[in-house]
């Protein structure tokens, strides 16, 4: 794995607090190539303190795994689903047909068409069957609309969002000022 530049330890991983609770949020990926981008996800998390597990789920490569994973994550307490996929990502839609939780798709940026070949194959899903598609490549408002799904019933979790959208309102009426100054 190494010789192949994968760090053995990163994948599948569980994490965000540093306890045994179970993850809420399941983050997946078509590909070990896909984890550059699927880390902002991660890192959301992390700063929200939101338990998350992280895989690599195919839907070429590993399709009963695929099924495997969907059809459990409900009854393991996931609540959120991100997965990202590029190219022919068939990732996202196919997670969603076969769980009833939300599932936010993560065009990855591909290197001959720039993530617009990602992006259509995810967004564009029959009515009936929702994934809720952020930007190509931005899995930080992945990992944000997950927090933001969870922050309903988790007054704690809305409080630390609001304290989030504050900072960045903060952030750029000091720039703002700076830039008046
Ligand atoms: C997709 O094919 C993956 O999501 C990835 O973005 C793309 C390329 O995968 P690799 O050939 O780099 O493994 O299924």
């Amino acid at each position: 794995l190494r010789a192949e530049g994968i760090s053995e330890d990163v994948l599948p991983r569980r994490g965000g607090i540093g306890d045994a609770r179970p993850p809420l949020v399941g983050i997946i990926m078509g590909s070990h190539s896909d984890l550059p981008t699927m880390q902002d996800a991660v890192e959301v998390l992390r700063e929200f303190g939101v338990p998350y597990e992280v895989d690599v789920v195919s839907a070429h490569r590993t399709p009963e795994k695929l099924v495997a994973y969907s059809r459990s994550a409900s009854d393991r307490g996931l609540q959120v689903i991100i997965a990202g996929a590029g190219g022919a990502a068939h990732l996202p839609g196919m997670v969603a047909a076969m769980t009833p939780l939300p599932v936010i798709g993560v065009p990855i940026k591909t290197s001959t068409l720039n993530g617009q070949d990602s992006l259509l194959s995810i967004v564009q899903m029959p009515r009936g069957v929702p994934v809720a598609t952020v930007a190509i490549g931005n899995a930080t408002n992945a990992g944000l609309l997950a927090v933001r799904c969870l922050c309903a019933s988790r007054p704690g979790l809305r409080d630390k969002m609001e304290a989030y959208q504050l900072n960045m309102k903060n952030a750029v009426d000091d720039v703002s000022r700076r830039l008046l100054e």
